[in-house]
């Protein structure tokens, strides 16, 4: 019989700067001020509209965050930049990102108990890249020193599940021996802090996972893969206009397009569904049912989000046990939310337990593994 495919270990990495709600609100409450003041003719000519002021209390209520950690904090807050002031580092020195992904990955790998020898893949999956080549996997590769080869792959809030679902293929056809996941998301750069719909939702903190045979793996927390499932479909919903093109575009390189922007109404509403649907297929595939899955390690976009859904798969509302929640802290960390709650919450389920990995969102794409706890 074939040794079992399994997640062996897993990483996180948090910046050490956070802002809360507060923080943020009255920076944005202040530029909008500024904005409304400096702009009142057009205002009143109705060529623009005012910028509405945000509320703490909203975001907490419509979105279970409180707080969010940042990479750089300095220029967030400040009502004339709004948006990081991360310096450009020389080409001879390690990128932000591959810095964020070699903290995660070293966690990932002390918890493994391997060395970067036992290693010869690296993906690095995130929602963006700071550039397109030489990849960032290679570069983090070459840093720990990895033999063998590493890609970087973008499949948005999906990218760590998509990414632990190549992982799984390559161990499982023997194409590699231990494969390292590593999910930088530095969002910060990317989220419009002018936008009250918005300003609030993304954070900045990198994870990674060890995939390899049962039979290599040596770590305390040993988790079979049973099985992968992905989906995709295309909407407009949550979308970036940012890419290699704009340049060519001849457009404005800070205009709300080219930020991540979405339609979170329609969001919400066509985003619920298709995951309750596809994790009880994905579920119905082993013959299980919702009664036998003790932990749900859900993607961390909205607690109203993961409330409904879990809510329809388990027909109650699930104890914080069951279905953990990271958002207050963390935020939106695009693909790495549900890595985060993995982390944070798998070592006191026991062996022959059942856990749900899942991502769902922009794409639309939806990603699922059923892990058991060996
Ligand atoms: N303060 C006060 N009021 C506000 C604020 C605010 N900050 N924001 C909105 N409001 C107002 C609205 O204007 C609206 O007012 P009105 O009724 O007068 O029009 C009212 O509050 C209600 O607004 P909404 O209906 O929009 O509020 P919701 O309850 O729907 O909450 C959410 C908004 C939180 C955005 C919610 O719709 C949501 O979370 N939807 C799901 C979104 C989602 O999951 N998106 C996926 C995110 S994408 C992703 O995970 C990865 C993408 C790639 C990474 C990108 C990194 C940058």
């Amino acid at each position: 019989m074939t040794s079992p495919v399994v997640i062996s270990g897993s990483g996180l990495w948090k910046p050490a700067h956070s802002i809360s709600n507060e923080e943020l609100v009255m920076a944005y409450n202040a530029y909008a001020d500024q904005f409304n003041h400096q702009h009142l003719k057009e205002i009143e000519d109705g060529e623009l509209k005012p910028k509405p002021l945000s509320s703490a209390e909203f975001i907490e209520k419509a979105s279970g965050i409180k707080s969010r950690y940042v990479y750089v904090k300095e220029g967030v807050l400040d009502i004339d930049r709004m948006r990081p002031d991360i310096p450009e580092r020389p080409e001879n020195e390690l990128s932000d990102q591959a810095e964020m992904a070699i903290y995660a990955a070293k966690d990932a790998l002390k918890s493994a108990n391997k060395t970067p020898e036992d290693i010869d893949v690296v993906i690095v999956a995130c929602a963006y890249t700071q550039r397109s080549y030489p990849a960032l996997a290679i570069e983090v590769q070459g840093a720990l020193g990895i033999k063998g080869f590493a890609f970087d792959m973008l499949v948005a809030c999906s990218a760590a599940t998509f990414a632990l679902h190549r992982a799984y293929e390559m161990i499982a056809a023997g194409t590699a021996k231990a494969v390292l996941v590593i999910n930088p998301e530095l969002t910060s750069p990317q989220v419009n802090y002018c936008d009250r719909d918005s300003h609030f939702i993304f954070g900045d903190v990198a994870t990674a996972m060890i995939v390899e045979n049962a039979d290599t793996a040596a770590s305390e927390h040993i988790f079979e893969i049973m099985s992968t499932k992905a989906v995709t479909q295309y909407s407009n919903n949550i979308r970036s206009n940012f890419g290699y093109v704009s340049r060519a575009n001849d457009t404005d390189p800070f205009a709300e397009d080219k930020l991540f922007h979405q339609e979170g109404r329609k969001v919400f509403k066509e985003v619920c569904p298709m995951a309750v649907e596809h994790i009880s297929e994905h579920l119905a595939r082993h013959e299980l049912s919702s009664e036998n899955v003790s932990r749900w390690w859900l993607h961390q976009a909205n607690i109203n989000m993961n409330t409904l859904i879990s809510r329809k798969l388990l027909g109650k509302q699930p104890t914080l046990e069951e279905a953990p929640i990271v958002l207050d802290t963390y935020a939106n960390t695009a693909s790495a939310g549900s890595i985060i709650a993995f982390y944070l919450y798998h070592k006191d389920l026991q062996s022959g337990d059942i856990g749900l990995l899942c991502s769902f969102g922009a794409g639309y794409s939806i990603g699922s593994l059923i892990l058991k706890k060996l």
